[in-house]
């Protein structure tokens, strides 16, 4: 045995196990890709990487330990394994506290990522640190500009001129989804619009993509995420129906899901922020209309689409026509349909849709029904109807669908548009370009230069990276919504790299999105010099087999990291079309029935649980507190509890007296039984991500063990030399200190970590019998060897032939079974 894993044989000291482990480990280094026997299959072990926020917190602690189970058991099962760590290391929350400490960005980044790095090392985790990136290192973000130009050549990055969510107190561009109820998710300032021209990735080609190819995740990724993804890309059909406009020559196109409804559309609505809103008002209306339209602006487009919101809106002063029943119907604007889905104006149909009804009853429009609504509905019913039924009042020239049903209705509607050339089939998406341009400091710098002359000029290749300037602090501040890069007048002149003239560089960084949507391949081929990386290396590896993170995720970065790769599939990048092959998305750490919060001042530290009871009670606690998808209350949990066990466990080592290597067969049987029952079961558990059951089953072997060393064969019975080597195997994939230490104690060099998988002897996991009392009339007749997990009626079968003689033709009026142990017959 090696000096430094000479073990005190009897104090099981936390600390110091900790420190006799960590340098052994970081010598040898047990856990880089490549280092598996030659020929061994590959896994991917992939987690969302860290934001270096501070120090990691309980919720890293979770994920990480989550993912080391499955790392730790694919490299004892010999596979070999790619379980890398790096840091999503461009973004706000850095440029905000450089402007409050007259900083760097990059000095409070990396600080922040070497404090982390320290607790992923201390916190034992079997990831590749070989292949560590960071995304805001100028040789990370040097490729994320290359795949940009890349998009760009191929027509999927665009500039475009768009109304945006702004909040005035961040200086910044909001997604829709960072404003909640009007307002800046993060400083709570309300958001207000602006038109401001922005970079796009052309997400929207591959909306159909994206809905097919989850046909591959179906069962793999949560339904919910599934779900959450469908709902995001929200794809409808129906049709496209042109309107003839009073005054105008073209027809105006909407995009309708009900096209069966038509002979009720009594009015029109137009997105009263649509230019064709501004277009189609008349004079008379004007000053209403824009006023109204000021209003408007101010809102975000979630509350302007909830239904409990008053329909607000104003008449344009104009017709259009009905195309089916000819008839006059006004022309109206209001916030409550949007400008940029589907056409931007509707037909309005109150007697078949809530939000055009609620807005007939506010404005006095007509309302009328096309689908009769099914018995049981009041008389006289006046409200919207949305459900099938029969379809009435729909019948005009060279149409007529009363008495269908609503699909037959919808079939034949668009038939009849498409012969008389009023509309086409259609499919909308709801999903939107990706708006990836922030007018920020702390991000990669869009490669593009202006050039009065030449326009849109991409970088050259060979002129990447476009590094950052340096600024800190005040000079970080952005004024009226310019990227603070703007203020760095030296680097963002430059000449044209197309005509040489005087150009500009442009000033938006890229959303940090794009960074995290590529991460997992440069993990492949992180040393790669000539591009992002290096497709003969990445194939192995891709798709990840397991992703593990937090639900948080669940649309955007997963959605785009879905789109990137299918274009890198299309460039003929990468083979895969998706980037992972499953998902787990472990539930939160909360304490007290609350998420953890500053304000709440619930927070429990993740530094102060591994001073007081060290990381490998930690990580047990986090990971046996249940499925990995459900929420941990740290409040119910024990750690003292974790660590009384570790120690319960790593005693046994201490009680095995045969030499390693004794053949274990001549061993107690029982024991055997049960340690081959247990690998079997961790095996099955840990392919189905129970990893809690793993550490129940595990606690049942300690027990078991040592009942045998106290009371049973003893210390030097080879079956416990087993028990305890399984144990060791076990709790290496949670405990990884514990079990190092009882693996030493055991005789073994380190490291348990890549040792091998215990192999199951089937034999042994060939159930006991147990013994079946059969009577008759209370009268014990027979006694049958059966399996313990028989079945009743299997069970009734046996004991009714083997009773047959006692039974000697009088009827059998009942038979109790109580399996597995006893049948009783009654006879009369
Ligand atoms: C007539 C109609 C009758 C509709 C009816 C519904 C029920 P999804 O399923 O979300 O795609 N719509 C179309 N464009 C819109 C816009 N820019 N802003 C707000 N609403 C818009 O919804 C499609 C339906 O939403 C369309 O079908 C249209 O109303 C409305 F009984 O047309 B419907
Ligand atoms: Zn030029």
């Amino acid at each position: 045995m090696s000096a430094e894993a000479r073990t005190d044989p009897e104090v099981y000291d936390v600390a110091a196990i900790q420190e006799r482990w960590r340098p052994v480990w970081e010598r040898l280094d047990p856990f880089r890709a490549g280092t598996a026997a030659p020929g061994a299959e590959k896994r991917y072990a992939l987690t969302m990487f860290p934001y270096p926020s501070g120090d990691l917190h309980m919720g890293h602690a979770e994920v990480f330990a989550l993912n080391d189970v499955l790392a730790r058991y694919w490299w004892l099962r010999g596979y070999d394994v790619l379980n890398p760590i790096g840091w999503d290391s461009f973004g706000l929350p850095a440029e905000n506290a450089a402007i409050r400490n007259g900083a760097d960005p990059r000095a409070w980044t990396y600080a922040n990522i070497e404090t982390q790095a320290e607790s992923i090392r201390r916190y034992g985790l079997a990831f590749d640190w070989s292949r560590r990136l960071h995304t805001s290192d100028p040789e990370y973000y040097r490729w994320t500009q290359w795949l940009f130009l890349r998009f760009y050549e191929r027509g999927l990055a665009y500039r475009k001129a768009s109304p945006v969510n702004w909040c005035p107190q961040d200086q910044t561009v909001l997604a829709n989804e960072q404003v909640v109820g009007g307002h800046c998710e993060r400083c709570g300032t309300a958001v207000t619009k602006r038109e401001l021209t922005q970079w796009f990735f052309k997400v929207t080609d591959y909306a159909q993509r994206l809905l097919d190819d989850m046909e591959d995740l179906q069962g793999a990724w949560p339904d919910r995420v599934l779900t959450m993804q469908r709902n995001w890309i929200g794809r409808s059909e129906g049709a496209h129906v042109r309107f003839t406009i009073e005054g105008r020559e073209e027809p105006v196109t909407v995009f309708t899901t009900r096209p069966d409804t038509l002979f009720g559309a009594t009015f029109f609505v137009v997105a009263a922020d649509a230019p064709l809103a501004a277009e189609l008002v008349t004079d008379e209306q004007r000053a209403a209309f824009e006023s109204y339209l000021e209003e408007v602006r101010r809102a975000s487009d979630i509350e302007r689409l909830a239904a409990d919101r008053p329909k607000t809106g104003v008449f344009l002063g104009r017709y259009a026509v009905n195309p089916v029943t000819g008839q006059r119907i006004p022309v109206w604007a209001a916030d409550y349909v949007l400008a940029d889905y589907g056409t931007g104006a509707i037909m309005a149909v109150p007697g078949g849709d809530e939000r055009d009804h609620a807005f007939a009853v506010a404005h006095g429009l007509p309302v009328v029904h096309t689908v009769q609504p099914p018995e049981g509905f009041p008389e006289g019913f006046e409200g919207p109807y949305t459900g099938d039924g029969v379809v009435i009042a729909s019948a005009g020239d060279g149409i007529d669908l009363d008495g269908m049903t609503v699909p037959e209705a919808t079939r034949a509607m668009i038939d009849h548009l498409e012969r008389r050339g009023l509309g086409t089939r259609a499919v909308t998406y709801r999903l939107r370009d990706w708006l990836l341009s922030r007018q920020r400091f702390w991000g990669a710098p869009i490669p593009v230069v202006h050039c009065p002359g030449c326009g849109e000029v991409p970088v050259p290749d060979d002129q990447l990276p476009v590094r950052l300037p340096d600024l800190v602090g005040d000079q970080l501040r952005q004024e009226g919504g310019r990227s603070p890069l703007a203020n760095a007048t030296d680097w963002v002149e430059v000449p044209c790299p197309r005509c040489g003239g005087d150009a500009r560089r442009d000033t938006d960084t890229m959303d940090t999105f794009v960074d995290s949507s590529w991460y997992f391949l440069r993990y492949c081929s992180p040393d790669e010099e000539t591009r992002p990386f290096d497709p003969e290396r990445v194939r192995p590896w891709m798709p990840a087999h397991s992703y593990v993170g937090g639900v948080e995720h669940a649309i955007l970065h997963l959605l785009y990291s879905r789109f990137f790769v299918k274009v890198l599939h299309d460039m003929g990048m990468v083979e895969v079309t998706e980037p992972f092959a499953t998902l787990l998305n472990q539930g939160q750490v909360i304490n007290q029935g609350k998420a953890m919060s500053k304000s709440l001042g619930n927070g429990v530290d993740l530094g102060s649980m591994i001073d007081a009871y060290g990381v490998d009670a930690v990580r047990l606690t986090l990971v046996f507190a249940g499925p990995p998808e459900d929420d941990i209350d740290w409040a119910d949990m024990s750690p003292g509890g974790s660590l009384r066990f570790l120690q319960r466990a790593w005693r046994l080592a201490g009680d095995v007296t045969s030499a390693p290597g004794t053949d274990p067969t001549a061993g107690d049987a029982e024991l055997r039984r049960l340690t081959h029952r247990t690998v079997r079961a961790a095996e099955e558990l840990i392919e189905a991500r129970r990893f809690n059951v793993v550490v129940a089953r595990t606690m049942e072997l300690v027990n078991a063990t040592r009942k045998a060393i106290d009371a049973g064969p003893g210390g030097a019975d080879p079956a416990v030399r087993e028990a305890v080597e399984t144990v060791a195997i076990l709790l290496s994939l949670v405990a990884p200190y514990t079990a190092e230490d009882m693996w030493a104690r055991l005789g073994h060099e380190p490291t348990v970590a890549r040792t091998r998988w215990p192999e199951v002897d089937e034999s042994l996991l060939v159930q006991e019998t147990v013994t079946a009392v059969v009577q008759v009339m209370g009268k014990v007749r027979a006694r049958l060897e059966v399996q313990p997990d028989v079945s009743e009626a299997d069970l009734r079968e046996r004991a009714l032939a083997a009773v047959a003689e006692h039974v000697d033709g009088r009827e059998v009026r009942r038979v109790i079974v109580r399996p597995p142990s006893l049948v009783n017959v009654v006879v009369g």
